[in-house]
């Protein structure tokens, strides 16, 4: 049998050639039948360039429909889609290309030029770009390609993507995903959130994460669904859209801002069926007020890059607000002491463990950190701290890992904590996540000066961080200490400085009134 995700989409692009897949809000449009068409002369476009079933490609471009047809090609090219953040600067994408060794890497049209030296540098194979509009060189090969008409014949364990997540080292780590972790996991979710040919989703979320690209694209290829590709979260355009769909798909920051729209009312939402949340807590707060809004129960899972989602919130049933759920067909969790590794009974925390179809391969080209993270008897180990309550929902009360998580977006802070002690004058630094109101938590820093040496100031670091690291992981406040809060055992104590930093972006009642 032949396991390429792309067969259990398939189905719909010859049953409704004429339906639209995406169209985004300036009014491109694109059939089923186009999409395929086009994938499939992208499909065509790799083979000319040689990339061979297991290649990988890395992706790095904007947000576009067309940057979905070229995962659709990859699948049926059996090539592997690895997709990258548009945010990463030079050096972390050198590392990304260096560990992943891609036949082809993807970049948008005005970096393609600078983007070269990756070939010259022997990183690459091949430089293609693609733009927002169906422009760059990868779209011109494909005008005139042939198109691949087979589809690769491939096991389940091949794999489909391979997502990088930092990790607890600073190094970032590449998740293995394979085509029956993939097909599993959209089943499992179309089937638990009762999504129909029927539904139109608006999708806002970027699609170089499991969250945007897997459970929003593979969902509606998987149920032959439609959805609006917006570049980027834009609330106003949003609640324009809105009376058209059916579905909305987001990070907590969707909804915290959703509030601040005076806009956001039932009418504004009487054609919406769905509202899910993930990839961070959602904070029962704003669960309790986006229903008196709106009369809608937010649902919230839990997921992982590694695992794909575990568990869900009911759709029918209650929706408990500080909880994500139980676990989606085919997945198991369960609850372990840290230190014994033993199962704990239903009300005590410890670490969530998941086993499933969901579950990744493995990290890539990394055997003994995949060996370090799963137990003997498959349950990969999360590095999240949960417990499951007496009805069975599991809560996430923590974190066991070492992470902040703005916007949805993952920081670890090793890789940033690293490259602040190489600066002249720092001795050693903690970077750590404070409450904030709007991207979940804040990325802060402190800073110890070397003995009889100035520290650099805050705006100095900034600067030093500026073309080393995504913006997204660059700490908003850095400041100067004596010295690091440790235990006895020398580990630095990140609870007190979240503490002693816990109010630092909280709005202020003046600010509030003033919103
Ligand atoms: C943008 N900026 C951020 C973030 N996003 N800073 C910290 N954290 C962020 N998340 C910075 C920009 O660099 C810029 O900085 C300034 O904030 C404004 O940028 P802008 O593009 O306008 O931001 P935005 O469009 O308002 O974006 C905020 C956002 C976005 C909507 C929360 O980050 C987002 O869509 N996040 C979703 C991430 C996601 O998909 N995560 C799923 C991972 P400056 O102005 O200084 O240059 S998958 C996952 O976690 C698992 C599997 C799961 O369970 O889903
Ligand atoms: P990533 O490594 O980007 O896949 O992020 C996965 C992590 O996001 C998980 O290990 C959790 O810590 C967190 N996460 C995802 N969904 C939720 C949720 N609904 N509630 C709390 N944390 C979540």
């Amino acid at each position: 049998m032949n396991h390429n995700l792309l067969l259990q989409f398939e189905t719909h692009f010859r049953a409704t050639p004429d339906k639209t897949l995406i169209d985004t809000p300036e009014g491109r449009r694109y059939s089923y039948g186009e999409v395929l068409a086009t994938s499939q002369r992208l499909a065509g476009v790799l083979q000319s360039l040689d990339v061979q079933p297991g290649d990988r490609v890395a992706v790095q471009v904007d947000k576009s429909p067309e940057a979905i047809m070229l995962y659709l090609a990859c699948l049926q090219a059996g090539a592997v889609y690895l997709p990258l953040n548009t945010g990463y600067t030079g050096a972390e994408i050198e590392y990304f290309l260096g560990d992943a060794a891609p036949q082809l890497y993807v970049c948008p049209t005005e970096w393609e030029a600078d983007a070269k030296r990756f070939y010259q540098e022997g990183l690459v194979v091949h430089v293609e770009s693609l733009g927002t509009t169906g422009d760059g060189s990868l779209m011109e090969r494909a005008a005139v390609a042939e198109p691949m008409t087979d589809i690769a014949y491939l096991e389940a364990s091949d794999l489909a993507a391979i997502l990088y997540t930092s990790g607890t080292t600073g190094r970032s780590k590449g998740a293995m995903l394979s085509h029956a972790n993939l097909a599993s996991n959209s089943r499992a979710l179309a089937e638990a959130w009762r999504f129909t040919a029927n539904d139109h989703l608006l999708h806002a979320l970027p699609i170089f994460h499991t969250h945007g690209l897997f459970v929003a694209c593979n969902i509606v290829l998987t149920v032959g669904a439609s959805m609006t590709f917006l570049p980027k979260l834009d609330v106003e355009q949003l609640l324009d859209l809105m009376p058209r769909a059916t579905v909305l798909m987001g990070v907590p920051t969707f909804y915290t801002r959703l509030l601040q729209s005076p806009r956001l009312d039932r009418d504004a939402v009487a054609s919406m069926r769905l509202f899910v949340s993930g990839s961070a807590p959602l904070m029962a707060e704003t669960h309790d007020q986006f229903r008196e809004r709106t009369g809608h129960v937010i649902l919230e899972r839990y997921g992982m890059t590694e695992t794909n989602m575990n568990t869900s919130n009911p759709y029918e049933g209650e929706r408990r607000p500080g909880t994500v759920g139980f676990p989606l067909p085919g997945s198991e969790v369960r609850i372990t002491d840290r230190e014994s590794g033993a199962e704990l009974p239903r009300g005590e925390t410890g670490l969530v463990e998941v086993r499933g179809d969901n579950v990744f391969q493995g990290y890539w080209q990394m055997p003994e950190k995949t060996r370090s993270e799963f137990r003997d008897d498959g349950f990969f180990i999360t590095g999240d701290l949960g417990l499951i309550d007496d009805d069975g929902y599991l809560h996430i009360v923590g974190r066991d890992k070492d992470l902040v998580i703005s916007g949805g977006y993952n920081v670890y802070p090793k890789e940033v904590e690293q490259l602040i002690d190489e600066l002249p004058g720092v001795s050693e630094s903690a970077v750590f996540g404070v409450k904030h109101p709007d991207l979940g938590e804040g990325v802060t820093a402190v800073i110890v000066a070397r003995e009889s040496e100035t520290a650099p100031d805050e705006a100095s670091v900034q600067a030093a961080l500026s073309n080393r690291l995504a913006r997204y992981k660059q700490p908003k406040r850095i400041f100067t200490i004596e010295a690091l809060p440790r235990n006895v055992m020398g580990k630095v104590q990140k609870n007190e400085l979240r503490n002693i930093y816990a109010d630092l972006y909280a709005v202020k009642e003046a600010d509030e009134t003033a919103v």
